[in-house]
């Protein structure tokens, strides 16, 4: 079943109708759409000194510029910076537009804060599909706060996860390269930045889709595209202006021209589902032995050949690991740059 039929089902189920119709198609006496409430998590740190990633900034421009979501609020949490630096720099790119509400400072910080309100409030309200960018931190302490809650989330798309043994590694599956050639092997970011947080939302069983580094590493942002993007001269300009040092780290550090936007891709999940193929499986929380080999290792988020009684599966979740060509060319021309060609997927 494709991701967008799967939304259209819940979301009936939780009292929306019409979802997922194109625009515009409500013949005369049929109500039109209502765009799908959305809920941003993010850890932008666009425009910080030093190697660090821009892509919650592309994201946020992204889903900002889509009529058929309704962005009802915007959290911020630590990850790419300090909370601080996140909580500015979404204010920066988001402006008036949606709601920013301040959100956890550290791994483990569990107690209220203006986003953990905010986000129990937007869920009382109504169904919640939401996007987190970042690490879990603010939805570990909205269901510890009110776990009644975590049935009005339609649907959780979470940016982390991984099958075990792959290492994100930027020649990983090049019949070409050397493995553990050029370039450094990525930290699975956001569920590193707290895992405790991870495995408490995940013990929630709510509807949970994983847009992968895998399918992410699909799509480069080369450094065309971000000159292109750079002449935009809305807050597209902007973020891409204060892409320049990444884009160096990345030419310089991985050996390529560009970047993979992490979580621009996944911000395209809600807008494009129907560029990306998922399957159900079952997710647990462990050091991985096909990676590491028998020495502990780091925790991973692992999904894939998991019964569903093995011992430490928290659950199941719909893992996105395949994509369609022309995402990179719909993420392009909503971010303003039409008839962009094709990079990388
Ligand atoms: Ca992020």
């Amino acid at each position: 079943m494709c991701a967008h039929m799967w939304r259209l089902i819940v979301l009936v189920a939780g009292g929306l109708i019409l979802v997922g119709v194109p625009s515009g198609a409500g013949a005369e006496g049929t109500p039109f759409p209502s765009p799908m409430r959305v809920w941003v998590d993010t850890d932008a740190a666009c425009g910080v000194r030093g190697r660090v990633d821009p892509d919650d900034c592309f994201a946020l421009a992204y889903l900002m510029a889509r009529p058929d979501l309704e962005i009802v609020g915007v959290s911020t949490v630590f990850g790419n910076a300090p909370l601080s630096a996140t909580d500015r720099i979404t204010r920066e790119i988001v402006g008036e537009q949606v709601p920013v509400y301040r959100g956890a400072a550290e791994a483990g910080d569990v107690a209220a804060t203006d986003a953990s309100r905010a986000i129990i409030a937007a869920l009382e309200t109504g169904p919640l599909t939401i996007l987190a960018l970042g690490p879990l931190s603010n939805l570990r302490a909205v269901f510890q706060s009110r776990r009644a809650v975590a049935a009005r989330v339609s649907e959780l798309v979470v940016m982390m996860g991984k099958r075990e043994g792959h290492l994100f590694h930027p020649s990983e599956g090049s019949k070409a390269a050397a493995f553990f050639g050029h370039g450094p092997i990525f930290r699975d970011f956001n569920f590193a930045q707290d895992p405790d947080a991870a495995r408490a939302v995940l013990e929630l069983r709510l509807q949970v889709t994983l847009v992968p580094y895998e399918v992410a590493r699909r799509v480069t942002l080369s450094r065309e595209d971000i000159e292109a993007l750079a002449f935009q001269r809305d807050v597209v300009g902007d973020i891409a202006m204060r892409s320049v040092d990444w884009l160096s780290f990345w030419q310089e550090s991985v050996g390529i021209d560009g970047f993979y936007p992490f979580d621009l891709v996944a911000a395209g999940y809600l807008g494009a589902p129907h560029y990306f193929g998922c399957r159900a499986t079952g997710v647990r929380i462990g050091s991985d032995r096909r990676a590491y080999g028998p020495l502990p290792g780091p925790l991973s988020l692992m999904v894939g050949g998991l019964a569903g009684s093995e011992s430490g599966v928290l659950g199941q979740v719909r893992y996105c690991d395949r994509l369609e060509a022309g995402l990179h060319a719909h993420l392009m021309t909503a971010l303003g740059v039409g008839g962009a060609g094709g990079s990388g997927d």
